[in-house]
Parts: C-alpha cells; sequence; structure tokens
C-alpha cells in the first residue's frame, strides 16, 4: 500500500476507539466527532497503520481523571446524560456549581458550565460520558506508552480538549486529558513543553500549571481587539502579558503569542519556527505535548486564520526534529474534510512517510456502513475561500463526503 513503511529508529503508536464517532453535540453545534472517521478512513486508505503500532483506547477511570478535575464534577460527568439532567441539576452538591445567570443569556446553563438547551457550548448529549472518558482513556495510554519508552511519538487525534476547567467545562471541552497527561509526565520528566497550535488560546492547560516552573506553556492563538459584532474572539485571553502567575515561581513559564486574523504561512512559519527553538533551547524540556488543532487553517469554519496544511504539518515535523518523546493531540478543527487531510498528512509525517496525492477511493466506505443518522448539519460546506490547498488534490475528498451522506 503506497510504499507505507515504519520509521527508522524510532517508535509511533496510535491511539484511538471508533466508539467516539458515533456522538452528535447538536445539529447545529459545530463540533463533529465525524471528522475522526473520516481522518481514521484517510489513514487507514493510506496504509499508515503499517507504520505505527495501533491500541483501542479504553476509557479512563474516575480517579485517573481526578488527578485534575473536581470530584463532584467527575461524578457528574460520568452519570449525567438528556434524560438524567434535570434531576442532577436539582442535587445540592451539584446545584451549588450552577454559574450566576447573566441577563442576556440566551442558552440555560446548568452546574459546571453544561446545558441541555440549543446551542450551548458544552451541550449534555446522548453518549457524553462514553465519548469523555473515551478520549481522555486513549491520551492516557498514549503518554504511558512515552513514559514506558515503548513509544517514542504517541498519537491520539480525539483528545487535545485544552479548554476544559478543574470543575468547569468550556469551549466543547470537558475533561482537560492535556493536563491531565503532562500531569503524568510530571512524574519522570524534569520539565514538559506544551504547544498549542490551535487557533484559540490554550487557557485551560495555562491556568493549571500558571504557578509551575516544570511546566512551559505555548499557545499561538487568534486574539485582537473586539470585533464588528462587539465580542471576542474566543476565549478572549492569552494576551502577549500574559507570562504565568505573577509572584509564583510559575511566573514566565507561561507564553502567549497573540495573532490577528488572516495571517498566512509565510508569517506563521516565521513566528512559529523562531519562537518555539528559543523557547525549547531555554527551558530545555526532556518531553514535548503538541496540540494539533487543525481550527488554525484556512477555511475552517472557526477559525480566521489562512495557513495550508502543508504549513501546519511542517509545525509538527519541526517540533519533531527536536527528537524529544512527542504526544500528538487533536483539539478544534470545524471544517471536516481539512481536518481529516491535516491529521493524516501529519500521521504521514510522524511516521516519516510521503504519502501521495490521489485519496485512496477503495476505502471509500459505503454509507450503509454508517450508523444511518445523518451526520452534522447535513449541507456541504463551501470550498476553500481563503486556501490554497497546493499539496492535496482538490474534489476528491469532497466526492468522498457526498458519498457518506453527510
Ligand atoms: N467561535 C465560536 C463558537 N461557536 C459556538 C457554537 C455555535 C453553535 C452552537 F450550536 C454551539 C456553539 N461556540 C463558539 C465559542 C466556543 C469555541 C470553542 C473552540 C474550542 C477549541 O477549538 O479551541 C477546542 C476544541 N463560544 C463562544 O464564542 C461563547 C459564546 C461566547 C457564544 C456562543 N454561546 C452559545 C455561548 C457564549
Ligand atoms: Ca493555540
Ligand atoms: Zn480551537
Amino acid at each position: 500500500e503506497n510504499n507505507i513503511t515504519r520509521p527508522r529508529g524510532y517508535k509511533v503508536s496510535f491511539h484511538y476507539n471508533s466508539r467516539v464517532e458515533d456522538m452528535h453535540f447538536g445539529k447545529t453545534h459545530p463540533m463533529k466527532p465525524w471528522r475522526l472517521t473520516l481522518t481514521k478512513h484517510l489513514v487507514l486508505g493510506f496504509g499508515l497503520h503499517h507504520a505505527m503500532d495501533t491500541y483501542q483506547a479504553v476509557a479512563a477511570g474516575k480517579d485517573q481523571i481526578r488527578a485534575f478535575h473536581d470530584s463532584d464534577y467527575v461524578d457528574f460527568l460520568s452519570e449525567v446524560a438528556p434524560e438524567t439532567f434535570e434531576e442532577l441539576c436539582k442535587i445540592p452538591r451539584f446545584y451549588a456549581h450552577t454559574p450566576p445567570r447573566h441577563e442576556n443569556d440566551t442558552v440555560e446553563l446548568g452546574p459546571f458550565n453544561l446545558s441541555t438547551s440549543p446551542g450551548a457550548d458544552c451541550p449534555v448529549f446522548d453518549g457524553m460520558s462514553t465519548y469523555l472518558f473515551l478520549y481522555t482513556g486513549a491520551t492516557l495510554h498514549a503518554t504511558q506508552k512515552l513514559l514506558t519508552g515503548q513509544s517514542d511519538i504517541a498519537i491520539n487525534w480525539s483528545g487535545g480538549l485544552h479548554h476544559a476547567h478543574k470543575s468547569e467545562a468550556s469551549g466543547f471541552c470537558y475533561i482537560n486529558d492535556i493536563v491531565l497527561s503532562i500531569l503524568d509526565l510530571l512524574r519522570v520528566h524534569a520539565r514538559v513543553l506544551y504547544i498549542d497550535i490551535d487557533v484559540h488560546h490554550g487557557d485551560g492547560v495555562e491556568e493549571a500549571f500558571q504557578r509551575q516552573p516544570r511546566v512551559m506553556t505555548l499557545s499561538y492563538h487568534r486574539y485582537g481587539p473586539y470585533d464588528e459584532t462587539g465580542h471576542k474572539f474566543f476565549p478572549g485571553t492569552g494576551d502577549i502579558s500574559d507570562i504565568g502567575l505573577r509572584g509564583t515561581v510559575g511566573e514566565h513559564f507561561a507564553l502567549n503569542v497573540p495573532i490577528p486574523s488572516g495571517i498566512d504561512d509565510r508569517q506563521y512559519s516565521y513566528l512559529f519556527e523562531s519562537i518555539t527553538s528559543r523557547t525549547i533551547e531555554a527551558f530545555n524540556p526532556s518531553c514535548i505535548v503538541l496540540q494539533c488543532g487543525a481550527d488554525s487553517l484556512g477555511g475552517d469554519r472557526l477559525g480566521q486564520f489562512n495557513i495550508n496544511i502543508k504549513q501546519h504539518g511542517d509545525c509538527v515535523s519541526f517540533v519533531k526534529k527536536f527528537r524529544l518523546p512527542l504526544l500528538l493531540l487533536g483539539g478544534g478543527g470545524y471544517t471536516a474534510r481539512n481536518v481529516a487531510r491535516a491529521w493524516c498528512h501529519e500521521t504521514a509525517l510522524a511516521t516519516n512517510n510521503t504519502l501521495p496525492d490521489a485519496i485512496p477511493m477503495h476505502i471509500v466506505p459505503r454509507p450503509e456502513a454508517f450508523s444511518g443518522r445523518v451526520h452534522g448539519d447535513g449541507k456541504l460546506y463551501p470550498s476553500f475561500q481563503r486556501l490554497h490547498l497546493n499539496d492535496c488534490k482538490d474534489g476528491e475528498l469532497e466526492a468522498m463526503v457526498k458519498q457518506v451522506d453527510w
């Protein structure tokens, strides 16, 4: 299959459980776990599984999640479903976590910033607990492989949920698998570097380690003054002056690179390579966690950058060159076909393979191979308006998207 080979001198592992694909955040919600189906089919279609050790993820345990998250929050997440939400909200120890209501809130919020109202950032949906505990389990198993030296690069595209707080869901993120992973890595590694190329600020990870000099967080993100609608780009934090908690030993161990909309490949590459290399030099980490949110690509439904898959992948290659144990995680990414292209390309880079331009059409799944439910909002997104995907053939993946009746 396309002459896919295992990398020489190092090992890559891939951690995944396809049960995450069946999840639906809601009709209008931009987060589509189905992008992971598309990614998986590209990875398998190109034969990249022959270049890695592939593991089926198992759900994380509640106690593992309590290493960072509040115990009541973990209980709530493990018990909640659309049918049980209202009853659980009334239990005093959960009710105590209900945020105060703002007058112009359109969405009614329950405890821990969770909601069953349509349009909520963190909805309670069918199978949610399964989804959360599985993506976390995949990250923790990937971390274990790095810690034991059985992998040099470990990949979990279903993880990378950087906004979740200790006792609050935020921005489509419920469990912060990144924080949990770094806490494990700190048992062995003196210094862990976290790099975040999602278009959003990695606020949850930064906050968790704001007093910790053994973890350096470095986020590249869209940040700037209010837009035409009077809103700040989510989550509204990550100014350049934000450098870790002042007056604590964690001061200077957070770095933020605020970026205006429309940044192109050349500009991004200059920022990323100069800042990342000097950070690695100065901080001297013994391992790296790289959150590869694909909403920093041009044409993303939520993102506002204009970078190509080639440049996004170059960030992964650049970090890989330092030859430190590396955890590659997913994150945002809302134009599914581009997310899949990017993460498949990055799986190839991780395993030192080059992919042909043509999409392997023989793996295109038949519509009936899917659950039969309509995925997403049923419409195809406009083709790349700001994007020049000169490294991928246009049209082919769209054809595939049409065939699977999305
Ligand atoms: N941008 C954006 C955006 N779009 C939505 C949204 C749209 C439709 C829905 F049915 C539900 C939600 N929410 C947002 C952002 C959150 C972005 C999260 C990015 C996550 C990540 O990529 O970094 C990692 C996975 N939320 C907001 O802008 C907040 C609101 C300010 C507006 C939306 N309402 C629902 C809450 C308040
Ligand atoms: Ca970021
Ligand atoms: Zn994002």
